[in-house]
């Protein structure tokens, strides 16, 4: 081997093995780490357990809404949310089923949704308008019609 490959190997390697050890700090000994199943929930039951037994949009505060949400093949529940402008919304969220997509378009809103597991989305929209809401994880023969609107006013 050339003298000049095995310096190119060794650089990379050098430069690969410094960003997982660097990685492996952030998480480990600074807890940089994305949270992940923090908050759990048994998908057979969703309809029964609190607060997926009642979806829809609530008023939380002056200004701050909750909108409680399951997502199932190939459906939104609730399927219509309106939500004044300029409000705080919290999106709460779980699957019935299997593994659904949450993407807003327009915003960065863009979550994968795991049955078993609750994800929470806070967002402002400032603009009035329709958003796209759109399932992007392929979760079976009907995916591509798994969509729904939120209406901001
Ligand atoms: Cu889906």
């Amino acid at each position: 081997m050339h003298r000049s490959e095995k310096v190119w190997l060794a650089l990379s390697f050098g430069m690969i093995m410094g960003f997982m050890i660097f990685t492996g700090y952030q998480t480990f000994a600074l807890e940089m780490g994305p949270p992940s199943a923090k908050e759990t929930i048994d998908p057979q039951r969703v309809d029964e357990i609190a607060p997926f037994n009642e979806p829809g949009v609530k008023q939380v505060g002056e200004n701050e809404y909750e909108v409680v949400m399951t997502l199932q093949i190939f459906s939104f529940t609730p399927h219509d949310i309106e939500i004044p402008a300029g409000a705080k919304v919290t999106f709460i969220l779980t699957s019935k089923d299997v593994v659904h997509g949450f993407q807003v378009a327009e915003t960065n809103i863009n979550a994968m949704v795991v049955p078993g597991h609750i994800q929470r989305i806070t967002q402002t929209f400032e603009k009035p308008g329709e958003y796209l809401v759109l399932c992007n994880e392929y979760c079976g023969a009907g995916h591509q019609m798994m969509a729904t609107t939120i209406k901001v006013k």
